[in-house]
C-alpha cells in the first residue's frame, strides 16, 4: 500500500511486498563479480519493505546489499513499469541480468518502463547501498540513524499500449470558482501511429474529454483547461478533496487534489486569505522497530496523537516523508512542511559549495516537488535544514534552490530553517523564515529567546526581510522518558516541559511569529558513535526531545504543549 486509496482501478499493478533474497557486499564485490546475472545463495531472506538494520547481526551494518525477487507477467509478454518508492539511498535496478538504471536519493521515487517483457517468470535484482559521504543528501553526519534498505514498496505495473504517463494540475481561484489547467503526457509504445480518446473526471463531474494522437513509440504532452463552479476549499480541519480520474478505457490514473490558496501579506501567512497560526512538531518517520518504513496503523496512531495534541501543522523533518502520511495529513486537513535531507548543522563549507552536492539536492527538490505537487496540505517547501547561512556558499546553493523550487511550483511558499537567524545572508530569498534554536538547551536559559528574537528583527530589517512571517521551527530539550522529579534538572521530564511552557508563552505573545514547531514529535535512534564527537549528549542513543518517547507514550511536556495548543493553559 503506497496511498490510501488507488491511483488505478483499470492499470494492473502489483506491489512486491513479501520476502526476498538478501547478500550483503562489504567488500563491494557485487559489482565486479555480476552478482547481477548471478546471485549468490542468500544469506537470508528479507522482508520488503524494511529496513536492514532492524533485522538481528544487522544494526550496524551500512554499505552495500544485494536483493532479488521475480516478477511473474503471467501467459502474455506485457510492458512494465517498476517504481521504487523508497531505496536507500544508491539504488540499481536489474532486470534479468540488464541494468534498468540507478537512482540516488532514498526519499524520492524512482521508476523504469520495460518495454515487451516475455511471458514467465523475471529475475530482479536491486543493489542497494546506503554509504553516505561528505557529498550525499543527507551527508555521513546528521542527527538520525542511517538506515538502508528497500524500505518503501516496490510496485510492478502491466503498462497498456498507450498509457496516461504524467498529470499535473494547476488552478486559480476566484471565490468559489477554480479555473483549472491540467497538463497530460501519454506515451505509446505502440509500433503503429495511434489515436486514443480519454476522459477526465474532477469529483463527481466529468472535466473534459479529448482525444490525442501518439505517433509509434512517442510521447505527446496535451493540456485540458476548464472552469468548475461552486467548490469547496481544503482548509485546517476542514478538509474538503476531489479526486482527479483520467481514462482512457485502457488505462487511467488516478490521484487527488483539494483547491486552496496559500499567500504571505503583512508578516502573516493567509490560507484562503485568513491569518493562520501554525501549531504544529517537527516530526521523524522513525520507529525503533520499523526504521523508516512506518507502517501505516503507526502513521494513523502518529495523525492521531497530533490531532489530540492541537496541532493543526506538521514539519516532515528532514525528509519527503512517505505518500500514505501525506494523504493522511491531507484527509485531516493538517499543514505540512516538506523539504528535503539537508541536515546542514555540520556542514562544510566544501560541501555546501561541490557541484556534485548541489546537482544532488536539485535533483530530489525536483522530485520531491513532482511527487507531491497535488497535495494540499503541502503549503511550505523547505529549502535546507541549519546550513552555515551567513557563508557565500550557503547563498549561492540557496540562490538555485529557491529559483529551481520556484520554476517548479509557483503556488506555494518556500521557507527553510535558519540556525543563525542573527547573522543569516540569505532571509530575502524565502516568503518564510523558520528559525531553529535551543535557548535553555544548548545555550543560556530559555528567557534568551528574548534577546535573540529582537536582535533578529533588527538583522531582517537591515536586509529587506523584515515582512517575512516567522515560524519558531525547532525549540525544546531532552526529557528521558520516566525520568521525574521534585525539581526540573537537565535531562527530566519537568525541565522539558518548562523549557518549552517558557518558550511557546514568549512565541505566542510576539505578533510577528506565524508559528511554532516543537522540536519534537517523537524520540529517535540516532547515529552516535563511539569514534566521533558528534551528538555525544544523546544518552541512549537517542535524540530524547520527544514529546513523547519512541514508543508514542507521553511525556509531562506532551500534556503541557497539548494544554497550550487546545487553548486550556
Ligand atoms: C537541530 C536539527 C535537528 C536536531 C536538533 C537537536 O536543530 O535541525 O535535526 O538535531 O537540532 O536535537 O539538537
Amino acid at each position: 500500500m503506497n496511498r490510501t486509496f488507488q491511483e488505478h482501478l483499470i492499470r494492473k499493478t502489483n506491489f512486491l511486498n513479501g520476502l526476498w533474497d538478501f547478500v550483503t557486499d562489504p567488500e563491494d564485490r557485487g559489482a565486479k563479480e555480476r552478482w547481477f546475472e548471478h546471485f549468490p545463495s542468500p544469506e537470508r531472506q528479507l522482508v520488503v519493505p524494511s529496513c536492514w538494520n532492524n533485522e538481528m547481526g544487522l544494526y550496524n551494518y551500512q554499505g552495500a546489499a544485494w536483493f532479488r525477487t521475480y516478477i511473474d507477467t503471467g501467459l502474455e509478454a506485457t510492458h512494465l513499469r517498476i517504481i521504487c518508492h523508497g531505496v536507500m539511498h544508491h539504488g540499481d535496478v536489474y532486470l534479468d541480468g540488464v541494468h534498468l538504471g540507478y537512482h540516488f536519493g532514498g526519499f524520492t521515487p524512482f521508476s523504469f518502463t520495460v518495454p515487451s517483457v516475455t511471458k514467465g517468470r523475471h529475475e530482479l535484482i536491486i543493489r542497494v547501498d546506503s554509504t553516505l559521504d561528505w557529498q550525499t543528501l543527507p551527508t555521513d553526519i546528521a542527527d538520525w540513524f542511517s538506515y538502508g534498505g528497500i524500505y518503501r514498496p516496490v510496485e510492478v505495473q502491466q503498462l497498456s499500449e498507450v498509457f496516461i504517463d504524467h498529470m499535473k494540475i494547476h488552478y486559480n481561484l476566484l471565490d468559489s470558482d477554480a479555473n483549472v489547467h491540467m497538463d497530460l503526457i501519454f506515451t505509446s509504445l505502440s509500433q503503429e501511429d495511434r489515436e486514443v480518446s480519454f476522459t477526465v473526471h474532477i469529483g463527481d463531474s466529468i472535466f473534459g474529454k479529448a482525444q490525442v494522437c501518439l505517433p509509434a513509440g512517442q510521447s505527446v504532452a496535451v493540456s485540458v483547461d476548464g472552469n468548475i463552479p461552486n467548490i469547496k476549499r481544503w482548509h485546517l480541519g476542514k478538509p474538503e478533496l476531489y479526486s482527479v480520474i483520467v481514462s482512457t478505457g485502457e488505462d487511467d490514473l488516478i490521484d487527488r487534489i483539494g483547491f486552496r490558496t496559500i499567500e504571505t501579506k503583512e508578516g502573516k501567512i493567509l490560507l484562503n486569505g485568513e491569518a493562520v497560526y501554525l501549531q504544529g512538531v517537527n516530526r521523524h518517520e522513525e520507529h525503533p522497530e520499523w526504521g523508516f518504513a512506518v507502517p501505516p496503523k503507526l502513521m494513523l496512531k502518529d495523525l492521531d496523537i497530533l490531532t489530540d495534541m492541537g496541532c493543526n501543522s506538521v514539519r516532515g523533518s528532514h525528509y519527503p516523508q512517505s505518500k500514505y502520511w501525506l494523504d493522511l495529513l491531507d484527509e485531516r486537513g493538517i499543514a505540512f512542511w516538506e523539504e528535503i535531507p539537508m541536515w546542514g548543522y555540520f556542514m562544510s563549507r566544501e560541501t555546501l559549495g561541490s557541484p556534485l552536492f548541489r546537482e544532488r539536492g536539485l535533483i530530489m527538490l525536483e522530485e520531491m516537488i513532482n511527487r507531491d505537487y497535488h497535495c494540499p496540505s503541502i503549503l511550505f517547501w523547505g529549502a535546507h535544514n541549519e546550513i552555515d547561512t551567513r557563508t557565500q556558499e550557503a547563498f549561492a546553493l540557496t540562490e538555485a534552490f529557491v529559483k529551481k523550487i520556484r520554476s517548479l511550483d509557483s503556488s506555494r511558499l518556500v521557507i527553510y530553517a535558519t540556525a543563525y537567524p542573527e547573522e543569516d545572508i540569505v532571509l530575502p530569498f524565502f516568503d518564510v523564515i523558520g528559525i531553529n534554536k535551543y535557548y535553555g538547551w544548548y545555550h543560556d536559559t530559555t528567557e534568551g529567546f528574548r534577546t535573540m528574537l529582537d536582535r533578529f528583527y533588527e538583522h531582517a530589517e537591515a536586509l529587506g526581510a523584515s515582512d517575512r512571517p516567522i515560524i519558531m521551527s525547532e525549540f525544546g530539550a531532552a526529557g528521558i522518558y520516566g525520568d521525574t522529579g521534585w525539581e526540573p534538572r537537565l535531562f527530566s521530564e519537568d525541565y522539558q516541559a518548562e523549557v518549552l511552557e517558557t518558550a511557546l508563552a514568549i512565541f505566542r505573545a510576539d505578533p510577528k511569529i506565524c508559528g511554532t514547531m516543537v522540536w519534537q514529535f517523537a524520540d529517535i535512534r540516532v547515529d552516535l558513535r563511539s569514534e566521533r564527537n558528534y551528538f555525544r549528549d544523546r544518552a541512549r542513543s537517542f535524540n530524547n526531545k520527544g514529546l513523547v518517547n519512541e514508543y508514542r507514550k507521553p511525556k509531562l511536556a506532551y500534556r503541557v504543549v497539548r494544554d497550550i495548543y487546545r487553548g486550556s493553559r
